[in-house]
C-alpha cells in the first residue's frame, strides 16, 4: 500500500506534503475515479481533523455571519450532488520540464487528474442564509492546513468569482463517491468548483468570506497564475500574471501505455478528455503517424454528465515499426489544443494542454 490506502502502483512524488498520481491505465479502468486511485496534491500538512468540534465561518461582505456545524451542514441545507473532473494545473508538468527545467516543481504526469461523484451543500444555499452583501465580487476559501512559507506557517486559501460561486454546480462536499471525503481529500468538508482547476478547490475548509477583491492567500496571489514564456523565476512580478480559474480543453492516451510494444493488426487506443467551465468535449481527434493524419474516436461515457471527463476509445491500425500515436480533444467552444509543450511553456508549468502522445512499438 502506498500512503493513504492509495493503490500500490500509485506514483508517490513526495512522501511530505503528500503529492501522489495513478498510472494512466489504472486511471482509465473506471469512469469514477476510487478514492484509492483519485491523485492527491498538497502544498502542508494533511491535517486530521475532528469533525465534532468542527466549524465553518462564513463572513467579510455578508449580511449575516454564520459559524456552521458538520451538523448543522448536513441537516440544515439540501444536499446535492455532482460528478465532476477535477485536474491540477500541474497536470502534465512533466511534458513542460522536457522542453526547459522548471525546478522546485512536482513533474506530474498526465495522472493529476480524477473524476468523482461529490456531494455536499450547493454553496449558494449557505451565501443564501448568510445574505451576500453589497460590493461582495469573490468568494474566498482558506483551509486548516499548514503550509511552510519564510515567515512561518500559514493555511492554503483561494478564491473564485462570486458568480461562479452562486452556480449549482459549486459545493461545499462532505461526500466523495458516497462515502464520507476520506482524510487526504479535505475530510469533513472541501470546496467543489467544477470546471476550474483543481486549486480553486479547497480542502480541509475552515473559513468562506466574500470579498470585493479576489483572495490575498499566497496560492491565489501569487502562485497558479500563468506567466508569458519569457518571464522567469527571477523576473517574473508575481502580482501580475492570468489567475488561473477554468480549465482548458486537455486529453490523454492512458492506453497503451508509453513505449508499450504490441502486435501488428488493431490496436484499441483508449483515454480520457476534459474540458473546463460548464463546456463540453465535442470531438477527440486520434493520430497514428504523429499528427500527419487523424481518425476521430468514440466517446464514451461522460456525455450527460456536464461537469464529468469523457472517456473515448479509438481502434487504429498499426504496423511493424515505431509509432507515435497522439490524441487532441475539441471543446464545444470550438477550442482545441497546441501540438506541443514549447508553445505554452512557462516557468511555474501550468496549464500543459499540448497534445498528449506515447510512442508504440510494434514487432
Ligand atoms: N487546503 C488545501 N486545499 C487544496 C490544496 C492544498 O494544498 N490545501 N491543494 C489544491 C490543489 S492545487 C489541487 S489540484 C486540489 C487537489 O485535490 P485532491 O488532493 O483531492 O486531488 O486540491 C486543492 N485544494
Ligand atoms: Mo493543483
Amino acid at each position: 500500500m502506498a500512503p493513504f490506502g492509495k493503490h500500490p502502483r500509485t506514483i508517490v512524488h513526495d512522501g511530505q506534503p503528500f503529492n501522489a498520481e495513478p498510472p494512466l491505465g489504472l486511471l482509465r479502468r473506471s469512469f469514477i475515479t476510487p478514492g484509492e486511485v483519485f491523485f492527491s496534491r498538497n502544498h502542508g500538512s494533511v491535517p486530521e481533523v475532528d469533525p465534532d468540534g468542527y466549524r465553518l465561518a462564513v463572513g467579510g461582505l455578508v449580511e449575516r455571519p454564520l459559524s456552521l456545524s458538520m451538523e448543522d451542514l448536513c441537516g440544515g441545507f439540501p444536499k446535492s450532488e455532482v460528478v465532476a473532473v477535477v485536474e491540477c494545473a500541474g497536470n502534465r508538468r512533466e511534458g513542460m520540464m522536457e522542453v526547459a527545467p522548471i525546478p522546485g516543481e512536482t513533474p506530474w504526469g498526465a495522472g493529476a487528474v480524477g473524476n468523482a461523484r461529490w456531494a455536499g451543500v450547493p454553496l449558494r444555499e449557505v451565501l443564501a442564509l448568510a445574505g451576500v452583501g453589497d460590493g461582495a465580487r469573490h468568494a474566498a476559501f482558506v483551509g486548516l492546513d499548514e503550509v511552510e512559507g519564510e515567515d512561518g506557517s500559514f493555511p492554503y486559501g483561494g478564491s473564485v468569482p462570486l458568480e461562479k460561486a452562486l452556480g449549482p454546480e459549486v459545493l461545499l462536499a462532505y461526500e466523495m463517491n458516497g462515502e464520507l471525503l476520506p482524510r487526504e481529500h479535505g475530510f469533513p468538508l472541501r470546496v467543489m468548483a467544477p470546471g476550474y482547476y483543481g486549486a480553486r478547490s479547497v480542502k480541509w475548509l475552515s473559513g468562506i468570506e466574500l470579498r470585493e477583491t479576489p483572495s490575498e492567500n499566497h496560492f491565489q496571489a501569487s502562485e497558479y497564475k500563468l506567466f508569458p514564456p519569457n518571464a522567469t523565476e527571477e523576473t517574473a512580478d508575481l502580482s501580475e500574471g492570468l489567475m488561473l480559474g477554468e480549465m482548458q480543453v486537455n486529453a490523454a492516451v492512458c492506453e497503451p501505455g508509453e513505449d508499450e510494444e504490441s502486435s501488428a493488426g488493431p490496436v484499441s487506443v483508449r483515454g480520457y478528455a476534459l474540458a473546463g467551465g460548464g463546456r463540453r468535449v465535442e470531438r477527440v481527434d486520434v493520430s497514428q503517424d504523429g499528427g500527419e493524419t487523424w481518425t476521430q474516436a468514440d466517446l464514451g461515457e461522460g456525455a450527460e454528465e456536464p461537469w464529468a471527463w469523457t472517456f473515448w476509445e479509438a481502434t487504429i491500425d498499426l504496423g511493424p515499426g515505431e509509432h507515435r500515436v497522439v490524441v487532441r480533444a475539441v471543446d464545444s467552444s470550438a477550442a482545441t489544443q497546441p501540438k506541443a509543450a514549447a508553445e505554452v511553456w512557462n516557468f511555474k508549468g501550468y496549464a500543459n494542454n499540448s497534445w498528449h502522445g506515447v510512442r508504440v512499438v510494434v514487432r
